[in-house]
């Protein structure tokens, strides 16, 4: 089979480029460790309600202006809901799914973060500014995927 020039260097470019990002996504993850924090620490989805700390969902306070949410989402709720906080607290978010894969996005924040079953999801944000923050799931999780929703009030 005779090969075109043209096409020796598309084959060439494309395969090149392929191995390329695949060694730059390796490099960032393996050796930057940039890689997703989730399935660090994983738990059965089956039993979220026998396993601490997810047995007692609830805000809990940890130091000075401080506190730690311990959440379940399932569907369609968030469980504790409409969370009430002070102005310029630190909340840990530590998080399960108990069905299907979620979303916890906090409007007005940079907190988006995907709550999938079988996964500890964990991230933190301070509230600095006084208000009512919509909570959304923005995965699509069923049929009442639009009711999904709480809120986060900041006094
Ligand atoms: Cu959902």
């Amino acid at each position: 089979m005779k090969m075109h020039l043209d096409e020796k260097i598309w084959l060439v470019l494309s395969f090149g480029m392929i191995i390329g990002f695949m060694l730059f996504t390796g490099y960032q993850t393996f050796v930057l460790g940039m890689g997703p924090p989730s399935h660090m620490e994983t738990i059965d989805p089956q039993k979220v309600d026998e396993t601490a700390p997810f047995d007692n969902p609830g805000i809990t306070q940890i130091g000075e202006n401080e506190y730690e949410v311990v959440m379940t989402l399932e569907i369609f709720s968030f469980n504790p809901s409409n969370i009430e906080i002070p102005a310029g607290a630190t909340v840990h978010f530590i998080m399960t799914s108990k069905d299907v894969t979620h979303g916890f996005q906090v409007a007005g924040t940079n907190l988006n973060a995907m709550v999938m079953p079988g996964s500890i999801q964990k991230i933190t944000q301070k509230f600095d500014t006084a208000g009512e923050y919509l909570v959304l799931c923005n995965e699509y999780c069923g049929i009442g995927h639009q009711y999904m929703a709480t809120t986060i009030v900041v006094k």
